[in-house]
């Protein structure tokens, strides 16, 4: 059955929180990141209010840049477990509403509203969630609601901020045709680029080539061109651990596709699991990795042992063995999780 999937992102998130928390610096160009040092700085934007963004500024660009492109902006140091705090709770808005969640980001979750059975119920239950979070969070977001992961996500970034944008099925096609290809899983400024080279910038022309055609281009990921342009992709959320289950996740600083970063990760989130494990006297059957690509796609793979144990070898060699088939991919990873379950 055709589900009804709800993408939310918060507008402007840690500016926004900011501006909250300190009401006097509404209404003007707001840059949350680096400290600029009058020009000098390094370091990095991490987000910016949409004032700031008429001056062309916008996340990841060096400070200095930001500075000389607004030197009147306010700057304001990154403060992330004020973020994180606000997060939570706005997820926790977001958990009452369905059943099946995946939180993909900070200040994004996806929603399975299939139940309602209907695209005007579930915009209203989107109306009402927005509502919801402006009067307990006094934050702001965009909603978008199609029948996967794919169309729900362009839909919400279709119109920010605090936008509300429902595609039926049936609008589909129409609504991603005249998008660029960068709004596709997997393509980044690289593929963008190759594929701009190729006269393909939007969904619609990439709709002219046939799967073959697409498998030369792009190798293995023409697959997955082909039926993204068609509004064809996944409509499962990966929820989060199942309760019951000891786990660590973390991003990495940078995405990477490097092994030994990747291994080392694994090796040390398995550490402090088992170290939690035997905290609390259990024993585990079950090891489950999840991997998060740099285009926040998100996977969870897991494997039962025979018998339950509780040391630290079977947890690592299980998530570097669960990890292989997630290696092969181009795509850079940008977080991973080891979690045991099945405890007693
Ligand atoms: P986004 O949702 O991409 O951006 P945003 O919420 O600031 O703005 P909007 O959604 O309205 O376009 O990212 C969420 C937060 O993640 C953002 O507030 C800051 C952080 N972030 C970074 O630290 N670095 C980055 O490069 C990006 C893109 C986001
Ligand atoms: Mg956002």
């Amino acid at each position: 059955m055709a589900k009804i999937i709800l993408h939310l992102d918060l507008d402007a998130f840690y500016a926004s929180v900011e501006e909250r928390e300190n009401p006097s610096l509404k209404g003007k160009p707001l840059v949350v990141g680096a400290d600029p040092k009058g020009g000098n700085g390094r370091g990095v934007v991490s987000t910016c209010n949409y004032e700031a963004r008429k001056f062309g500024i916008r996340s990841g660009m060096p400070i200095s840049i930001a500075y000389r492109k607004c030197p009147t902006c306010t700057f304001v140091p990154v403060n992330m477990e004020l973020y994180v705090a606000a997060s939570h709770k706005v997820m926790k808005i977001l958990a009452k509403y369905a059943e099946k969640m995946e939180q993909v980001s900070v200040d994004e979750a996806y929603l399975d509203v299939t139940p309602l059975k209907s695209y005007k119920k579930a915009a209203e239950l989107a109306q009402h969630i927005k509502d919801e979070i402006k009067k307990k969070e006094k934050l702001s977001c965009t909603v978008g609601i199609g029948p996967n992961k794919l169309v729900s996500k362009v839909a919400s970034d279709f119109q920010k901020p605090d936008g509300l944008t429902v595609v039926q099925p049936a609008e589909v096609l129409n609504f991603l045709a005249p998008q660029t290809v960068r709004v596709l899983r997997g393509v980044g400024p690289k593929t963008e680029e190759a594929l701009n080279a190729l006269g393909i910038k939007t969904v619609a022309d990439l709709r002219k080539y046939r799967k073959e055609q697409l498998t030369e281009i792009a190798g293995s990921f023409g697959q997955s061109l082909w039926e993204q342009c068609r509004g064809i992709a996944p409509d499962e959320l990966v929820t989060e651990w199942v309760t019951k289950s000891i786990g660590r996740q973390s991003t990495f600083e940078k995405d990477t596709n490097d092994k030994k970063a990747i291994y080392a990760l694994l090796d040390s989130m398995a550490d402090e699991v088992c170290k939690q494990l035997k905290a609390e006297k259990m024993g585990f059957k079950t090891v489950t990795i999840k991997v998060r690509y740099e285009d926040f796609d998100t996977h969870t793979k897991q494997k039962s042992l025979t018998d339950y144990v509780d040391n630290v070898e079977a947890i690592r060699n299980t998530a570097r063995d669960l990890i292989q088939d997630f290696l092969k991919d181009p795509r850079k990873i940008r977080l991973i999780g080891v979690s045991v379950g099945n405890l007693k």
